[in-house]
């Protein structure tokens, strides 16, 4: 890991106005929730979740991607937020404006106690109905998988965005405005591959502030971004934010 950090680096963040941060899957993977391109564990192994996160996957199955989302869900839900978000919760209490986009979908921000999140692909503990997209907290017990929306009777389905859906509007708007005004953009934890939240970062570069991804791996952005940091977010950024704000 890169200790130590870059003196400019240090400087920056103690002087910073606006830090945007985008998350990957790669942040809650020492948290043990598995990360999106690893092969899934167990019964899920022999699919692609590229192929099960997508509406023509429900249409043909509905069954089976309901329960890849229960399983999901139920890991998630035994999951902890780890010091990787509990560094960036700290992160933001030392900045006049913070904006911390994900493209996850497991709220483990959320739980750390992160406050301005943008949740890119919505959030896998939601549900929503398939047919009117109404979100629904509670639906009658019964035995179908999916179960059926109270409103509609149309099937019920996690409120994330699928892979040909489009993100919400206004969580995409605000991410991008914060490229435009931020001092310093991370990457935190993602393989840079999927759009078009792996364009938040190019147009960081484009508005002229300062990079930092965070990654074990070198990722298309790697290359392109100030400072590519090697390791893992639970120990690079509890180490970062300890240089940049030393505890009193
Ligand atoms: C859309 C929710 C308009 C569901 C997900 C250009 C423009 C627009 C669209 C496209 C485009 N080109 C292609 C497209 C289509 C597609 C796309 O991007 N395809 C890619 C694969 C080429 N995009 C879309 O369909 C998007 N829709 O743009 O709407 C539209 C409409 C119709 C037709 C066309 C366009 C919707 C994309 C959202 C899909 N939904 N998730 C669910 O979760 O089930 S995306 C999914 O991938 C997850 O949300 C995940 O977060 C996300 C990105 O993956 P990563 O987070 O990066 O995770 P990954 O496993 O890949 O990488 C983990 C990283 O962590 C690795 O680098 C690893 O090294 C690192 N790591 C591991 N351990 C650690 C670590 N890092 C730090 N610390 C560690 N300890």
């Amino acid at each position: 890991m890169n200790l130590p950090f870059p003196n400019q680096l240090i400087e920056a963040l103690k002087n910073a106005t606006h830090i945007a941060v985008l998350t990957g899957a790669g942040i809650s993977a020492e948290s043990g929730v598995p990360t999106f391109r690893e092969a899934q564990t167990g019964l899920w192994a022999q699919y692609d979740p590229q192929e099960l996160a997508t509406p023509q996957a429900f249409r043909r199955n509905p069954k089976l991607v309901w329960e890849w989302y229960a399983w999901r869900r139920e890991l998630v839900a035994k999951a902890e937020p780890n010091p990787g978000h509990l560094a960036l919760v700290a992160l933001e209490s030392k900045v006049p404006q913070f904006t911390l986009i994900t493209q996850n979908v497991d709220g483990l921000h959320e739980r750390a106690g992160s406050q301005a999140i943008i949740e890119l692909h919505g959030n896998i503990m939601r549900t929503k109905c398939f047919e009117n997209g109404r979100l629904v907290n509670s639906w009658p017990a019964t035995n179908d998988v999916p179960p059926h929306c109270p409103h509609c009777g149309g099937m019920l389905r996690p409120d994330v965005v699928w892979f040909g859906e489009s993100l919400p509007y206004e969580a995409l708007e605000t991410a991008v405005a914060s490229t435009q005004t931020c001092d310093i953009f991370f990457s935190i934890g993602t393989s840079a591959l999927v759009q078009p939240a792996a364009s938040l970062p190019i147009k960081a570069i484009q508005a002229g502030a300062i990079t930092v991804e965070i990654n074990p791996q070198p990722t298309p952005l790697t290359t392109h971004v100030d400072y590519a940091l090697t390791g893992s977010a639970g120990s690079v950024l509890p180490a970062l934010v300890a240089a940049a704000f030393p505890p009193a």
